[in-house]
């Protein structure tokens, strides 16, 4: 039976780790959704089955699938993965898998969020999420871990980015948008992700990331490599929809601090220099539902170097077959210099919406 703790995080001494420390491993969920993974899901199959064999060589790998699709995931996938059979409605496990909080003594404790499909009744992305909604306290259940139950509080692990000494990051595009928690003041929902989060300091960024359909989501337009040092999605082109949005977010780290009193070290990376668009090939292959947000030809996808996952000893990074790939590899390179980058061709995922650090979910290592 799945233990609730009937207090929060903060009141306990634990805190939300930088993704950047140690793993015990990390959640996947299997592509199946017809309206996000186009022509039967093979090419995002592929995809998957890729990242998770790497995680798996460098930490423990979950793959949460359907039982409709239980043995296709497991006769691709490599028997270190370990495949789990867990209803879902997609396959966005940043999204909705447990977000874990980590004490002094090591202990390591999921929470649960309440998901919505990215803003509910208001501009949720599908009609239906009970089975995403269900998933992180599935998982914790199933593993074992106790839960502190966030729910009602809607939010989404996208659009929290936490260096694990005190500083979270946000958008306000998204943490204030109608669909998540309208009757919640900035105030109020900034105290939450205190008590939840275990930190003190909560660093509000105006924008994210253009046209990306969360909202604008934190981890498409930033994240941390370390305590004090971020990297955020740029361009040089003043006509592009984007400058302006990363512009507002650069002038906010300029001058803030972070909960330990650092400057930020802010390191550009370069969105993909030629816009990712939906093709009519790629339109053609989509099945949508009845109430779900239909893609168009011509659509310009939220396509951002920055959605990369770090994992134990790698990063997994995505490339769209663009001249500016090779940058982004050279920008992570520099930014951990202890771990190997490894570059994965993800358009199969942007297609679907998101990237590759939306659909992978650490858990802390437990222990000191
Ligand atoms: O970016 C994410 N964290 C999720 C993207 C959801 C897209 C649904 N079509």
């Amino acid at each position: 039976m799945l233990k609730i703790i009937d207090s929060t995080p903060a009141v306990d001494g634990f805190r939300m780790p930088g993704e950047f420390e140690k793993h015990h491993g990390t959640i996947m969920v299997w592509p199946e959704r017809p309206g996000s993974w186009i022509y039967g899901g093979k090419k995002a199959k592929e995809v998957f089955t890729k990242i998770a064999t790497e995680i798996g060589k460098t930490e423990k790998m979950y793959m949460l699938a359907s039982k409709k699709e239980y043995n296709t995931a497991r006769n691709m996938l490599p028997d270190y993965v370990e495949v789990v059979e867990i209803e879902n409605d997609d396959s966005w496990a940043r999204d909705t898998g447990p977000t874990f909080v980590k004490s002094e003594d090591g202990t390591v404790r999921g929470i649960n969020w309440t998901f919505n499909a990215w803003g509910g009744e208001f501009d949720g992305l599908y009609a239906s999420w009970d089975k995403d909604d269900r998933v992180a306290k599935t998982f914790l259940e199933l593993y074992d871990y106790e839960c502190y139950d966030a729910a009602p509080f809607v939010l989404e692990g996208g659009s929290i980015h936490s260096d694990g000494e005190g500083t979270v990051i946000v958008t306000e595009a998204c943490l204030l948008s109608k669909g998540r928690n309208p009757k919640l003041s900035k105030e109020a929902i900034e105290a939450k992700l205190k008590e939840y989060l275990g930190c003190e300091k909560v660093i509000w960024l105006p924008r994210g990331i253009y046209n990306d359909e969360t909202n604008e989501h934190i981890d498409n337009v930033l994240a941390f490599t370390r305590p004090g040092e971020v990297v955020l999605a740029w361009t040089n082109d003043k006509k592009d929809p984007q400058y302006e949005l990363s512009k507002s977010a650069y002038d906010v780290l300029s001058k803030e601090k972070d909960a330990k009193g650092r400057s930020f070290v802010v390191r550009k990376m370069l969105i993909p220099k030629k816009p990712v668009c939906i093709t009519e090939h790629e339109k053609a292959g989509f099945l949508f539902e009845e109430g779900e947000d239909e893609r168009e030809v011509g659509e310009r996808l939220a396509a951002s170097y920055v959605n990369f996952y770090i994992a134990n000893d790698i990063v997994i990074l995505p490339q769209f077959d663009d001249e500016n790939d090779l940058l982004a590899v050279k920008v992570l390179e520099e930014a951990f210099p202890d771990r190997r980058i490894v570059p994965i061709y993800a358009r199969d995922i942007i297609v679907g919406g998101g990237n590759i650090h939306c659909i992978t979910q650490q858990i802390p290592a437990s222990g000191k």
